[in-house]
């Protein structure tokens, strides 16, 4: 192999990248000049993708943790001819498909979102269990590897302990992961913050880690022979690179790792711009150029690729011929497609807490829609994801016949997995915990949002009923906290995350049903560690009631004529309401209006006539949330009130705090005559 060749195409990622952040005044050379040694390696020798179909579902995928190294990302991908020069020269612009931290953009060979440091490559591990999944449903022709560049950034970033631990643990020889470690971060060197022995870390793990020099192309190659030829095990190359590789002063001198290049332009870090552009064989004046035997080089690696994809997918087509049935569900698989489901079928049972209901839902998922994986951070019999769990098995090292990832303690963790699963495709990733550690989770939860990811959250324990085990685990202003989210749109202009809060156990099924058929944004359900009772049937059945909740409320109870008051809640506080009612119309003969609201978010989208049928603007308005108030106070109205929590929950049985804390029908009951006091005795 050539390596003036490939020491002049990293050259060339060098200048691109030193010129991408000199052009946009803002940005970060230094890690991707240090980054291109490999990252050009990986491209032009390793990395199988089609050019032309850069979404070919077979490609190998590569997963950058550092957003912050996108220039290094979109110079390659100029290379291999995904970007144009204008493109890259409007890096960090307004609309440029070149954003300061990638964004996810398959088309444009872009797999993940990055900028939050280890998140990325926790992704990385998400899609390399998706391959293995699906290789092992449909067979190892459609194999591929997962690479990842993390930085001294992610190494340190918590996320780390967990993907580690778990590719480790699940034995993934399909992922590689290259270290750039150039003993450089933002504020300091690493030696100020770090002694640890990152190899010695990774081994304990069961990685198979090799130490390189990050900068010399023939040690990259082997590095990544070895590494592709590993089985059994993941791979972690640290790569020990220069920050600013290529750098020099006015004078001539090197200015190399220096961590004023992490993120400015080099020339207002100190170096010379003009004379670095020089000496790495570009023009000062008109750097956006790929030099003349870099872009016949990669002509023929282009060509290589192309060749590579067309033989697997003649490979691809033979398999479907011999294997139809296989072929169509890979295919529905991959198109996001739903089998037929009945959830009428399922059968809830009474007054169940939701949570429970929810693990019956899973069960009878589980086996029909075949490729959900369901995952759960050490608290599978609680948050219910046991019911998916009891008709399938956990994976296991070597082993991904199963549908159940154990993940361990780890919320933060499996949540970007499921972001990895999810880029990956092919794959309707669901994930439970208790909702009090969403917070643990908040992270990715945004990044799915952000790259309108169909993540499904299960997050059980999701009042202070939770009880004896006290505030700790109660969530209060959780609830407002997700919901925030319902209030932002994606940059498709749509909402960008459903959170649902059913009000019983059928309501618990229609949510399912709605988080399934949510194929563009990821989809919450906040449900109830205790029992609760039933919602009334009005119509011809509590299934097609509940089916009302597909517009985020609906009417659960509604006496004759113009209802004196409208009862507002969701989830669990919906049948609280329901016995203040009966009080306050046996007690004083009012007309109540009880309303279901699982998504304000949602709710808010129906048309405006459907909403005031359901919320009247001139009836006064009573909410109950066992959350902030802030929760409701959307839905009531400025003339509505509120009955919340506006503090940490208590350690108590929970039936003890509900009559403290004031969720109860009586206190309903008093609450609502209050208020309609206080506005009759308005002036
Ligand atoms: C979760 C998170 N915390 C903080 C940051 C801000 N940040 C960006 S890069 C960086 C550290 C950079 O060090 P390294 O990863 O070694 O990159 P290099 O300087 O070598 O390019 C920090 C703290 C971030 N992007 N994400
Ligand atoms: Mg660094």
């Amino acid at each position: 192999m050539n390596d003036s060749i490939a020491s002049k195409a990293a050259d060339n990622i060098r200048v691109l990248s030193a010129a991408m952040v000199e052009n946009a005044k803002s940005g970060h050379p230094g890690g991707a000049m240090g980054g291109a040694d490999f990252i050009n390696i990986l491209y032009s020798e390793f990395l199988h993708f089609d050019p032309d179909d850069m979404a070919w579902p077979n490609r190998d995928r590569f997963f950058l943790d550092p957003g912050h190294m996108s220039p290094m990302l979109y110079a390659i991908l100029t290379l291999t001819g995904a970007y144009s020069m204008e493109d890259i020269m409007n890096f960090r612009q307004w609309k440029s498909p070149t954003p300061g931290h990638p964004e996810l953009n398959v088309q444009r060979g872009v797999e993940n979102t990055s900028g939050p440091l280890g998140q990325g490559h926790a992704m990385a591990v998400g899609a390399a269990i998706a391959e293995r999944f699906l290789a092992t449903r449909f067979g190892e022709w459609m194999a591929h590897k997962t690479y990842t560049l993390i930085s001294d950034g992610g190494i340190q970033e918590e996320i780390s302990q967990g993907a580690g631990r778990l590719a480790g643990f699940l034995g993934l020889g399909n992922l590689i992961m290259f270290y750039d470690s150039n003993d450089i971060q933002l504020s300091t060197g690493t030696n100020e913050v770090t002694c640890e022995d990152t190899a010695k870390k990774y081994e304990a793990w069961g990685w198979k880690v090799t130490t390189i020099d990050g900068n010399n192309p023939e040690e990259i190659r082997k590095a990544l022979k070895e590494a592709n030829e590993v089985s059994g095990k993941p791979s972690l190359i640290i790569g020990r690179t220069i920050m600013g590789k290529g750098c020099i002063t006015e004078e001539g001198k090197p200015f190399e790792k220096q961590s004023s290049t992490h993120g400015m332009p080099i020339s207002k870090a100190g170096a010379s711009y003009s004379k670095t552009i020089e000496k790495l064989g570009g023009d000062p004046e008109d750097p956006f150029h790929i030099f003349p035997e870099v872009k016949e080089y990669f002509v023929n690696i282009l060509e290589e690729k192309r060749k590579f994809a067309g033989a697997k997918k003649e490979e691809q087509k033979k398999w479907e011929s011999q294997n139809p049935g296989l072929a169509k569900k890979r295919n529905d698989f991959l198109a996001g497609h739903l089998p037929e489901i009945d959830f009428r079928e399922i059968i809830q049972k009474e007054n169940a807490p939701t949570r429970g209901a929810s693990g019956t839902v899973l069960g009878f998922l589980a086996g029909r829609v075949e490729n959900m994986i369901v995952a759960s951070a050490d608290l599978s019999n609680s948050d219910k994801t046991d019911g998916f769990l009891a008709k399938t098995k956990a994976f296991k090292r070597g082993d991904f016949t199963g549908s159940f990832l154990q993940a361990g303690v780890s919320e933060l963790t499996m949540a970007a997995l499921m972001n990895g699963l999810a880029a990956h495709g092919g794959i309707i990733p669901v994930c439970g915990t208790f909702f009090v550690f969403s917070d643990y989770m908040k992270p990715a939860v945004r990044l799915a949002a952000l790259m309108e990811l169909p993540v499904k959250y299960i997050w059980s324990h999701d009042a202070f009923r939770v009880g004896e085990d006290g505030p700790t685990h109660q969530p209060v202003e959780q609830e407002a906290q997700i919901r925030l989210l319902e209030k932002m749109k994606n940059h498709s202009g749509k909402r960008c995350f459903l959170a649902l809060r059913p009000a019983d156990a059928t309501e618990t099924t229609i949510a399912w049903k709605m988080a399934l058929a949510n194929k563009e944004a990821p989809t919450a359900l906040l449900l109830s560690r205790q029992a609760v009772n039933d919602l009334p049937v009005n119509g011809s059945s509590r299934f097609e009631d509940a089916l009302q909740a597909e517009k985020g409320a609906y009417i659960v109870q509604k006496d004759e004529g113009e209802p004196d008051v409208v009862l507002v809640a969701s989830g669990s506080e919906v049948a609280t309401l329901l016995y203040g009612a009966k009080i306050l119309r046996d007690k004083k003969g009012l007309k109540v209006q009880i309303v279901s609201a699982i998504s304000e978010g949602l709710f808010r989208e129906q048309p405006g006539d459907y909403q005031k049928k359901v919320i009247p603007e001139e009836v006064p308005v009573f909410g109950l949330t066992a959350g902030l108030p802030v929760t409701m106070q959307g839905l009531v109205g400025p003339k509505g009130i509120t009955w919340g929590l506006e503090s940490f929950g208590f350690s108590a049985p929970y039936k003890v705090l509900d009559e403290k804390l004031g969720f109860t029908g009586e206190n309903v009951y008093e609450q609502v005559m209050k208020y309609l006091k206080a506005i009759k005795e308005k002036p």
